[in-house]
């Protein structure tokens, strides 16, 4: 198949082929390891690109929602196959443009693996109900109908993982797809979208517009014309979204912040606790929805643990996630960068302890990159800004508490809900974490990050608007019920008031 990445100037997708942009402008897109390494040129779009990927779309669309599903899902499953032939490839993208390391990046294309097989799968399935009726020789049954043009935007940490998370299910459904990766990392998106179009694709079903997010996202949820729009981010542009969303009555999925914390209470496995806590911490540089950035302890394993999570985590080889050894990669950007010492210094004047790191690392190789050495707060009280509000970086707030009713309280006590998880080795104390923690997703004696494609994903509170990713939760995000009634009777029958004469 055809090289992915030759070309450091990339273009849009649209009706099947490359294009520049209208806007005939271009953002840099560096490597945060090596400052100074440019990983392309990428298109900065604005409204006239947006309009022109909508109606190639719209354009497609009649065909595709007509091709059969199973039809749909034999291109699925050949993109599948072409994910896991290029894995090695993709990942090596995706670390030069985003940082984390190549295990990761191959977990995450991995991601996207899972999901379009999965999703492909559900071509020879889309099960609606089949019920009686209230009436005789009278039928009752149910369809999924796809929507239309689905407008996606996606963020940098999982950048092929979630356009597919989107993308795949909204295929499957028979839409038609516009996506706006983030500007970050647009490369995984170009690669994506080649594996889609090298499986058959046909032109139009999918398209790529990539740029910022106001001059390129905005326009795309705006469109009248996309009737489904999904955005994972931050919550103060999610509201935007929904807001505009909701004034069109659009359907509208959104994947917003997160606050996680994992309880360990006295009577847990310390060891195993400890190697979740630092996978869930300080993982993905602690950049994902799912990271664990709060450690609630029990206080009689308290001191033990936290001496114990300083002393591994002082040991992770921060660097290049290219290097095989590296073990927590850059951050982003620089903007990142700042936002991370900025919580570091609320956190120095709130009270709370810093344990480990709390600054830049720029000794050695580390020079050109944007590295931030994994950092540790200890006696973090539940009202302080580092245990309220989403940083994401490699920051962790350990907070003492009495035990799993104090733990929950604090657990419970933010404004996110995506992801949870208790340590214990007690069955009837897990189970009841389990009912209590108020995410979306809960773990039991396993850390925050790592949830499996075939299953619901998405968080409470601010963390979204209540619609689930995965799973085939997902499948009411880009598809709609259609009802339909055969009476077969030759009569005029009519319900709820010919039944009291049977
Ligand atoms: C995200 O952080 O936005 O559960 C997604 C996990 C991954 C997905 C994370 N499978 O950690």
């Amino acid at each position: 198949m055809a090289t992915f990445n030759a070309a450091p100037t990339h273009r849009n997708f649209i009706a099947g082929e490359w294009r520049d942009p209208l806007t005939g402008e271009y953002l840099e897109s560096l490597n945060p390891a090596h400052q100074d390494e440019t990983v392309g040129l990428f298109p900065r779009s604005g409204k006239e690109d947006v309009d022109a990927a909508v109606n190639a779309a719209l354009e497609a669309y009649p065909r595709w929602r007509d091709t059969p599903a199973p039809r749909r899902a034999e291109i699925l499953f050949r993109a599948g196959q072409l994910l896991l032939e290029n894995k090695d490839a993709f990942a090596q993208d995706m670390t030069r443009e985003m940082g984390k390391v190549l295990l990761e990046t191959r977990g995450d294309v991995q991601e996207a693996i899972d999901m379009t097989f999965f999703m492909a799968g559900e071509g020879r399935r889309l099960y609606g109900v089949t019920t009686p009726s209230e009436l005789p020789n009278k039928l009752c049954l149910t369809f999924r109908v796809p929507i239309g043009v689905a407008g996606l935007i996606t963020p940098w940490n999982f950048p092929m993982a979630i356009p597919s998370w989107k993308s795949i299910p909204a295929l499957i459904c028979g839409n038609c797809v516009v996506l706006k990766p983030a500007e970050d990392a647009p490369l995984s998106s170009v690669n994506f979208v080649n594996a889609l179009t090298e499986a058959g694709v046909p032109a139009g079903v999918v398209n790529l517009v990539m740029g910022e997010g106001a001059e390129c996202g905005a326009p795309l949820v705006a469109h009248p014309a996309t009737r489904i729009v999904s955005f994972t981010g931050s919550t103060a542009v999610g509201r935007e979204v929904g807001a505009e969303a909701a004034r069109q009555l659009k359907h509208c999925n959104l994947e917003l912040g997160g606050k996680n914390a994992i309880i360990v209470l006295d009577d847990a496995n310390l060891e195993l606790a400890l190697e979740g806590c630092l996978w869930a911490a300080f993982g993905t540089t602690g950049q994902r929805c799912t990271a664990a950035s709060r450690i609630i302890v029990q206080k009689g394993v308290y001191g033990k643990f936290l001496e114990r999570l300083t002393e591994r985590a002082g040991e992770l080889r921060v660097g290049d996630g290219l290097d095989p050894r590296t073990q927590m990669g850059p951050v982003v950007n620089r903007q990142q960068l700042d936002t991370i010492a900025s919580y570091v210094e609320i956190g120095k004047q709130e009270g709370a302890k810093l344990r480990l790191g709390g600054r830049r690392m720029t000794g050695g190789d580390l020079a050109q990159g944007l590295f931030f050495a994994p950092t540790i707060f200890a006696e973090v009280t539940p009202n302080m800004r580092i245990a309220q509000e989403e940083i994401f970086g490699p920051v962790v707030a350990v907070m003492p508490c009495d035990g799993l009713e104090q733990a929950l309280e604090f657990a419970n006590g933010v404004a996110y809900g995506l992801s949870s998880a208790i340590y214990t080795a007690d069955v009837n104390r897990a189970m009841r974490a389990a009912r209590e923690l108020q995410t979306g997703i809960a773990y039991v004696n396993a850390p925050t990050i790592g949830a499996e494609v075939h299953l619901p994903f998405g968080g409470t509170k601010n963390t979204g608007n209540g619609h689930r990713e995965s799973g085939l939760a997902t499948l009411d995000v880009y598809s709609e019920w259609k009802t339909v009634y055969v009476d077969y009777s030759g009569a005029l029958q009519r319900a709820q008031i010919d039944t009291e004469e049977l």
